[in-house]
């Protein structure tokens, strides 16, 4: 692991940018329970380069996993020992991610020449933050750009408020990138608040909701890391701050808050894609949302953005206990994956955190209901696997128009029930 990471960092220096060459990604079948034994041996045991993108969870979930070059015949001679199978779902991953770039290239290149922003192609944060100036400047009476402080590199971080008057509305937050590489997320992002804006004072419901609450979106949880991914390693998912001891950088930011730290499913490893980081809130891009939403106090619903896997989350990650308000947010989730199903068929589970992924502890959506939120979910958007974090973007406008059926469900329930939000 030393070596890899050694040699690693090699590459990214002299390339300025990470390579994936001959690097594949299987897809990993368990059938029994000794196999998904097998696969969390192999993923704690750190010796060869590889990057669970689904983990080992229990017979049936399906596994997925890069697999560096150096490591493929080691890795795939481990499976076939143990009788597990497995398909190569990308063949050379880094032929992939240059198709990939090219398109976005192309598309970047159409927006310089003067056609407007693209709403189906993944963007950079610095056309995304240009995007919401015109967003704001187009729409001056609902929409301002609040800055809740900066990012460890020192990248600004916005929220955009939808708001049509009063002060300190009852609100709904939605959060989109907090992991850098789910690229899918802040895109979803970006075609929704543009949605919003277009959509009130034609769409009745939505124009009712806006007229006695407001909704703040933080496009980019995680400015660093989506920055990073762009310009040297697709693939990574932390913040980028600096470990004192340690040549690794980042703390998971879905780690970091402050509601059951350091408990199950973390890492104190800085090296670990699930580092926790020093402790709560030591992530300024937590912490920066933490006061914010502290300091606002009428918060009503907290909404995390992630893919993938195509789930409809509620708290808690840190335990398997049922939440007192589990009834109540399984028929409300129930329901708007219902309505995003209506659009194009597209299937999602339901179900607590630690219940239908894995335990994780100091989750922003944990943190968000200790708090006293209690309409707090979390998305894990299109595929479930195949493309994973390399969803083509031709699916993004798709993904966002049925994730908002989802997300108006949510929005309306909460305006109509708001003698429930107390708990
Ligand atoms: C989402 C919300 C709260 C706690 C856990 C999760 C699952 C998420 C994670 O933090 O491990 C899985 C992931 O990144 C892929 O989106
Ligand atoms: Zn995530």
């Amino acid at each position: 692991m030393k070596v890899l990471a050694l040699l690693l960092l090699l590459v990214v220096s002299a390339l300025g940018k990470r390579v994936f060459n001959g690097d594949q990604v299987l897809r990993v079948h368990l059938e029994a329970e000794e196999q998904v034994q097998v696969l969390q041996a192999l993923e704690n045991e750190q010796a060869w380069d590889v990057d669970f993108w689904l983990h080992p969870v229990s017979v049936g979930r399906p596994v997925e996993v890069r697999v560096g070059q150096a490591s493929l015949s080691g890795v795939k001679d481990y499976l076939q020992t143990h009788n597990i199978r497995f398909f190569v779902i990308i063949n050379d991953l880094q032929e992939l991610l240059d198709e990939q770039e090219a398109e976005m290239k192309e598309s970047e290149a159409l927006q310089r020449s003067g056609s407007e922003y693209n709403f189906g192609s993944y963007q950079r944060l610095e056309a995304i933050y240009n995007w919401m100036d015109t967003l704001v400047a187009e729409n001056p009476k609902l929409v301002t750009k609040v800055l809740i402080g900066s990012s460890y590199e020192n990248r600004p971080m916005y929220v955009l408020k939808f708001s049509t008057g009063g002060t300190n509305r009852p609100a709904i937050w939605i959060d989109t990138g907090i992991h850098a590489r789910e690229w899918v997320s802040p895109a979803t992002g970006v075609w929704t608040a543009n949605k919003i804006a277009v959509d009130y004072g034609k769409d009745a419901s939505l124009t009712s909701l806006l007229n006695t609450m407001d909704i703040y979106m933080l496009l980019l949880a995680n400015p660093d890391g989506y920055s990073y991914t762009h310009d040297n390693d697709r693939m990574w998912r932390k913040t980028r701050s600096r470990s004192p001891g340690s040549s690794c950088r980042g703390a998971d930011p879905n780690r970091n808050w402050d509601s059951g730290f350091g408990g199950p499913g973390t890492s104190g490893n800085p090296c670990s894609d699930l580092y926790r980081g020093p402790s709560a809130n030591s992530e300024v891009e937590v912490s920066n949302v933490v006061n914010l939403i502290k300091a606002h106090g009428n918060f009503k619903s907290f909404i995390s953005v992630h893919a993938y896997s195509q789930l409809l989350m509620y708290p808690h990650g840190y335990t398997c206990k049922d939440i007192p308000d589990m009834a109540e947010l399984d028929t409300v989730g129930q329901a708007a994956v219902k309505k995003l199903a209506s659009l194009y068929g597209t299937r999602y589970e339901v179900g607590s955190i630690c219940k239908i992924i894995y335990p994780a502890s100091g989750g922003s959506i944990d943190w968000a209901y200790d708090t006293g939120i209690k309409y707090s979910f979390a998305f894990e958007l299109r595929d479930t696997g195949l493309s994973g974090f390399l969803l083509p973007a031709n699916q993004i406008i798709p993904t966002a128009s049925e994730t908002w059926l989802a997300l108006k469900h949510i929005m309306e329930y909460v305006r109509d029930n708001p003698y429930y939000t107390q708990h």
